[in-house]
């Protein structure tokens, strides 16, 4: 079963949206397997970002990451990954699908309330880098109406 890591940013715990943003993921399926509240010190935002550091936009989404506190989980389930990205929507707000997270309630990228990891590699370096390598599994009531 394959496990991704979803960061609810600061903008989103700001505006009151932890709730609905859990409630997405948890409807579709997803199962939490870790989870916490938590604020973002500049290393941990450093070494999350890394892929990003020659990038122009790097210093203004250090800032961004680090400006509040923020809600990092992981989430379990068939192709989890790719799973929560679709349910998150595109980068860009503005070319979000409606019924996405990021076109439901944002309209910019530097602003776009939620993360989530981009393919395996960083699934599981993400995953280790802030919650560690053993994040026991458990076994929920609705598993076999979900997973086949
Ligand atoms: P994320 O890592 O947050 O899940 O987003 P992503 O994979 O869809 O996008 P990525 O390319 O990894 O970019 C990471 C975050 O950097 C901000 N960004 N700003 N101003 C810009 O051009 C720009 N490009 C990216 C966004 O907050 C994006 O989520
Ligand atoms: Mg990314």
């Amino acid at each position: 079963m394959e496990r991704t890591f979803v960061m609810i940013k600061p903008d989103a715990v700001q505006r009151g949206l932890i709730g609905e943003i859990i409630h997405r993921f948890e409807r579709r399926g997803l199962k939490i397997v870790a989870m916490k509240f938590m604020h973002v010190s500049e290393e941990l935002a450093a070494k999350h970002y890394a892929a990003h550091k020659e990038k122009p936009f790097y210093r203004d989404l250090i800032d961004y990451i680090t400006s509040g506190p923020v809600v990092a989980m992981v989430l379990e389930g068939t192709g989890a990954i790719a799973t929560a990205r679709t349910t998150m929507g595109a980068t860009n707000p503005a070319q979000a699908a409606p019924g996405t997270i990021r076109a439901d309630f944002s309209l910019e990228i530097g602003r776009n309330i939620v993360h989530g990891s981009d393919g395996e590699e960083s699934a599981a370096a993400e995953i280790g880098l802030w919650f560690g390598d053993d994040i026991p599994g458990w076994e929920r009531n609705t598993d076999k109406w979900i997973f086949e």
